[in-house]
């Protein structure tokens, strides 16, 4: 139990060194080890991440060390990809997803596609700097059961409210329910957005996902539609 702590600190640090040599060779241990790809991704990459993050804050990164560090994270997700499995699907759906509008992060967005994907979703990607009119188009013409925005900026979390705004607009609100997340989006702001759901990972993403399609089952069983 030790060895797995120090084995995902040892990583954690090596994605904050940005030392990709060293992330190569501790995540071939993890994966031999059996580390789950939940510890890694939340407690090595996601914790690193926040570490860089705090270093780019400070000055003592800049944005070479953030466009590294975002490289090196995306290469990681791809070698645990193939071992996440689902867990317990019971319900699937369709989720369309994208990086709001002026936003281009989208590592979380990949590894909550992936999540879902293997627990059974049909998932849409609509990419990232995603605009409010492409959100709404996506909902009249794809019809997904689920739409997922993230952001990663605190000054485009305002994106996901012009995009639930413009849904009621174009009376499609009642048609999809909206799920969020991202580093700065909390629950209180789901709330206040008047999103129907908000994920802090990609692990509780896929738990919320599945509690709004039963949810909308038992909507659909109530009014006989
Ligand atoms: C890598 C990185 C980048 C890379 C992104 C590469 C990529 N392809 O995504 C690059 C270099 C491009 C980048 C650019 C910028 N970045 Co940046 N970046 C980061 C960094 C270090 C890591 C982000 C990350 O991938 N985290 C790892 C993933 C796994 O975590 P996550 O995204 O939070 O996702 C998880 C959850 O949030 C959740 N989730 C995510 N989305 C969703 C959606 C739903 C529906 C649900 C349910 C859940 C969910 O599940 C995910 C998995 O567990 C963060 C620091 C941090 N602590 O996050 C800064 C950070 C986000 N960036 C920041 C900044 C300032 C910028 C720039 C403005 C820098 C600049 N001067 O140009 C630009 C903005 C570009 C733009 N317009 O978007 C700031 C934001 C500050 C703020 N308050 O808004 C941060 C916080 C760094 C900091 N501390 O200052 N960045």
């Amino acid at each position: 139990m030790k060895e797995k702590e120090e084995l995902l600190a040892q990583l954690r640090d090596a994605f904050v060194n940005i030392d990709s040599n060293k992330v190569n060779e501790l995540l071939k241990i993890a994966i031999e080890e059996g580390v789950s790809p939940r510890d890694v991704i939340e407690r090595a990459i996601r914790q690193g991440a926040d570490e860089v993050g705090r270093k780019y804050e400070a000055c003592e990164y800049f944005l070479p060390e953030l466009v590294m560090s975002g490289e090196m994270m995306k290469e990681a997700i791809e070698v645990l990809k193939p071992l996440m499995q689902a867990e317990g699907a019971t319900s699937s759906g369709k989720v369309s997803f994208g990086t709001v509008k002026g936003d281009l992060h989208d590592i979380g967005k990949n590894i909550v596609i992936s999540m879902l994907s293997v627990a059974g979703f049909d998932v849409y990607d609509l990419g990232v700097d995603v605009p409010p009119e492409r959100f709404v188009s996506e909902v009249r013409e794809r019809k997904p059961d689920i739409l997922c925005m993230s952001s990663l900026l605190t000054h485009t979390m305002p994106e996901m409210k012009l995009v639930i705004d413009e849904l009621k607009k174009n009376g499609l609100r009642e048609k999809v329910k909206v799920m969020v997340g991202g580093r700065p989006v909390t629950q209180e702001y789901a709330d206040s957005i008047e999103a129907d759901s908000y994920g802090r990972d990609a692990y509780e993403a896929v738990i919320k996902a599945k509690q709004l399609m039963n949810r909308e089952q038992r909507q659909r069983q109530a009014t006989g539609s």
